[in-house]
């Protein structure tokens, strides 16, 4: 079956950290509805939507994609580079615990999972204000068994990886070239977002979908292209907080339980 781990949007949303956007005024009723919309959108692909315990105190929490490096053969739980967001991980982690062996990142490594893009064997970690070479050396370290090879790349100007370049396809990445280079990704094909919407290139992409903000209408034709099903969800109130459309979730295939 397809899981989809989600976490309610905390009351608390508003005192988000931020790196990159100015603090606005964000509706925590409308954050609630289009959250709401996103997690419909996951079923209607077919995920069970699991859901988290709620962390009302925790103003971050609905981004549990942060917590973990979900691949197929162990869950790696992170340890967020914001310090106020380290409260989020262990219930996470328990819930992850059902669906995989867990695995640990160490101080002084600090990792948000919206960094880590796996492609294939191949673990891409971004260099950003929140994760660091230590965590992508010990990912190096704790993945090598399962024969995945980590490799650190630069991302300048947002706040993660992820940001900045999404998978789209099985060696297809979405990607804005202002903030990552294509060259560092191997032989995996780029489709650039449009130039007018740089916060585009965060798509999740489903087994033939993607969950696409509909604010990215230029970037979404782009996509439609490339023959892929687009499914816009409003996410106006959560990107005020930073977020996209895989910090959502965490998405991944187990065994019917
Ligand atoms: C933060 O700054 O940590 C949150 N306000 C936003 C996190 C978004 N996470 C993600 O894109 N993976």
């Amino acid at each position: 079956m397809l899981v989809g781990i989600t976490r309610a949007v905390s009351p608390t949303l508003a005192q988000c950290q931020l790196t990159h956007l100015a603090r606005e005024p964000i509706d925590v009723a409308r954050a609630e509805a289009q959250h709401a919309a996103y997690e419909d959108a996951l079923r209607s692909l077919g995920a069970e939507v699991v859901r988290v315990p709620p962390a009302p105190e925790l103003p971050d929490a609905v981004f549990v994609e942060d917590i973990a490096v979900v691949l197929d053969e162990v869950a790696v739980i992170a340890r967020p580079g914001a310090p106020t967001r380290r409260a989020e991980v262990d219930p996470v982690a328990a819930m992850l615990a059902d669906f995989r062996p867990l695995l640990h990142l160490t101080p002084p490594a600090t990792l948000d999972g919206g960094d880590v893009l796996a492609l294939g064997a191949t673990v891409y970690v971004g260099m950003t204000t929140r994760t660091n070479l230590d965590a992508a050396g010990q990912l190096r370290t704790l993945l090598k068994p399962f024969g995945y090879a980590v490799v650190p790349v630069p991302v300048s100007g947002c706040l993660h990886l992820k940001s900045a370049v999404t998978q789209i396809g099985e060696r297809r990445l979405l990607m804005n070239p202002e903030w990552v280079r294509a060259a560092d990704f191997g032989d995996a094909e780029p489709l650039f977002v449009d130039p007018a919407e740089p916060g585009g290139a965060n798509a999740l992409w489903i087994e033939g979908s993607v969950v696409y903000p509909a604010q990215f209408p230029r970037t979404a034709e782009r996509l439609a292209a490339e023959g892929l099903r687009v499914m816009p969800v409003e996410c106006s109130e959560l990107a005020k907080a930073e977020g996209g459309v895989t910090c959502c979730s965490l998405v991944f295939r187990a065994e019917a339980t």
